[in-house]
C-alpha cells in the first residue's frame, strides 16, 4: 500500500521533472540543436525560382542568388543576340535580407562572376531592354556598401538589366552633402554611358522584392515606397527620400538636385517639391513590391541636422532653376574601377565654394581651375583593380 505521505513524493517529484524539462525546453541552445535536427531531415532546397517564398509581404522572402548560375551556363554573346524577353524569367517576388557579419567584398565578387570591372554588367545571353546607372552617395559607410552590393548585383541581374553601380564619395570631412553628391553622379555616369535610367540609391537600403524593376517610368519614380522603419508604409506623401529613378530627361527637366542641403534632412524633400515644379509627377510601385530594409545605423558624424532646412524648402519655387545641375560645381579627385563598382572621390567644397581657403602657391591655384563640373574624368591609366576599404 502507498501511503498518503509517499503520494505526496510522487506528485512532488513528477511535478519537479516537468520544470526541469520546461526550462530545458525554453533554453535558445536547445531550441538551435532541435531546429539543427529538422534542417538535416527537410529536403535541401534545389528548385531554385520555384521555391522561392512568394507569399504576401512579410514572408521571409528567397535568396537572391537562386538560379542565378543558370544565366551563365545559357552564355551566347553575338551580334544577333534577341532581346531579353518584356518580364525576365528570373524574377521571383520576395527576397530574404540579412546581414551576416562575416560577409567579404572577395566573396561578393566570387559569387558574381559576371560583374566586369567597375561595377558593369550585361545580360549574356540577350540583348538588354534597359541600361540603368545606380548612384549612391558614400562617405565611411563602407560595411553598409558591402551588404548593398551583395543583394544588387544579383537583384539587377535576374531582372535582365544592363547595369553600371556608380559610388561618389565625398573627400574630407566637411558636412555631409547628399543631394549635391547626386548631381556629381548623374554628370559623372552620363559621360560614361548613355544610361536611360539613374537610380538614386542610399546605401543602406536593401530592396525586399526583384519585381520592384530598376527601370524608369514616364515620370520621376519614388521606389522606396515601403521601408521597414516607416512599418512598410509611406512615413508621408510627398516623401522622395531613400530610392529614387528618373530619366536623364526629368533630371535636366528640373535642374536636377539642389547643391546647397548641407547635412541632414529637406533635401529630399526639395526634389520632391522640383518635379512637381517642373510640371512632373511622382509614381511610386506598390506597397507590396516597394520594400526596403534599412541597415540600422545612428546619425552620421559630419551629417548634423540642418537647422536652415524648412527656410530653404519654402524657398524651391523661387531657387530651383537658380541652383541645380546647372550650377554643380566638383573636382574629381580619383576615378576607380573597381570589380563591383565604380569609386568617383569628388571634392564638392563647403557653402563658401570649392576653395574657402585661397591656394597656398600660385602653381596650385594654376593646377586647379575652379570652373563648372571640372575634371573630364579620363579613366585612369593604371586602374586599381583593389578595393577601397578605408
Ligand atoms: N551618407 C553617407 N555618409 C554619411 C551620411 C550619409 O554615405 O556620413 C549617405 C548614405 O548613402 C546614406 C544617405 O547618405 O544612406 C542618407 O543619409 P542617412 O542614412 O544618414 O539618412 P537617413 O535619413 O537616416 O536615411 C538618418 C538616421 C537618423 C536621422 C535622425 C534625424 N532626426
Ligand atoms: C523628413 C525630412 C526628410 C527625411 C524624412 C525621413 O522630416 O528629409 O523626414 O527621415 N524632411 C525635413 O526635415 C524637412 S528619416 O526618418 O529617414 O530619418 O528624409
Amino acid at each position: 500500500m502507498v501511503s498518503i505521505q509517499s503520494k505526496w513524493r510522487y506528485l512532488f517529484m513528477f511535478l519537479g521533472i516537468q520544470l526541469v524539462v520546461m526550462a530545458l525546453l525554453s533554453r535558445e541552445g536547445y531550441q538551435k540543436r532541435v531546429s539543427y535536427f529538422i534542417r538535416i531531415f527537410r529536403k535541401p532546397d534545389t528548385t531554385g525560382l520555384s521555391s522561392r517564398n512568394h507569399t504576401a509581404a512579410g514572408s521571409a522572402g528567397g535568396d537572391v542568388y537562386a538560379n542565378l548560375s543558370h544565366i551563365s551556363k545559357t552564355h551566347s554573346h553575338g551580334d544577333d543576340m534577341p532581346y531579353c524577353p518584356k518580364t525576365s524569367p528570373f524574377i521571383g517576388g520576395p527576397i530574404h535580407v540579412s546581414f551576416p557579419s562575416r560577409l567579404t567584398l572577395e566573396e561578393v565578387q566570387r559569387k558574381n562572376p559576371l560583374v566586369v570591372r567597375g561595377g558593369r554588367y550585361r545580360p549574356p545571353d540577350c540583348d538588354a531592354r534597359h541600361k540603368t546607372a545606380i548612384i549612391i552617395p558614400h562617405r565611411h559607410r563602407e560595411h553598409h556598401l558591402k551588404f548593398l552590393l551583395y543583394y544588387l548585383h544579383p537583384f539587377l541581374q535576374r531582372q535582365q538589366l544592363q547595369y553600371g553601380i556608380y559610388v561618389i564619395h565625398q573627400a574630407g570631412n566637411y558636412t555631409f552633402n547628399r543631394a549635391k553628391l547626386m548631381n556629381v553622379g548623374f554628370r559623372e555616369a552620363m559621360k560614361e554611358e548613355d544610361w536611360d535610367c539613374l537610380f538614386f540609391h542610399d546605401v543602406d537600403l536593401i530592396p525586399e522584392d526583384d519585381r520592384n524593376t530598376y527601370i524608369c517610368d514616364s515620370n520621376p519614380k519614388h521606389a522606396a515606397i515601403a521601408m521597414d522603419k516607416f512599418g512598410y508604409k509611406l512615413p508621408y506623401k510627398m516623401y522622395f527620400g531613400g530610392v529614387s529613378a528618373l530619366t536623364p530627361l526629368h533630371y535636366l527637366k528640373m535642374n536636377g538636385f539642389p547643391n546647397n542641403y548641407w547635412g541632414w534632412g529637406g533635401e529630399d524633400d526639395d526634389i520632391g517639391v522640383r518635379v512637381s515644379l517642373a510640371g512632373m509627377y511622382i509614381t511610386r510601385p506598390s506597397l507590396k513590391v516597394g520594400r526596403y530594409k534599412m541597415i540600422k545605423h545612428k546619425l552620421d558624424k559630419g551629417n548634423d541636422v540642418n537647422p536652415k532646412r524648412f527656410n530653404m524648402l519654402a524657398k524651391t519655387r523661387q531657387t530651383w532653376k537658380l541652383d541645380g545641375m546647372n550650377t554643380a560645381e566638383y573636382e574629381t579627385i580619383s576615378r576607380q574601377y573597381l570589380p563591383l563598382y565604380t569609386n568617383i572621390t569628388v571634392n564638392i567644397g563647403t557653402e563658401d565654394g570649392l576653395h574657402p581657403s585661397p591656394p597656398t602657391t600660385p602653381a596650385k591655384a594654376a593646377g586647379k581651375s575652379a570652373g563648372k563640373i571640372l575634371d573630364p574624368a579620363k579613366p585612369p591609366a593604371k586602374p586599381n583593380e583593389g578595393h577601397s576599404e578605408k
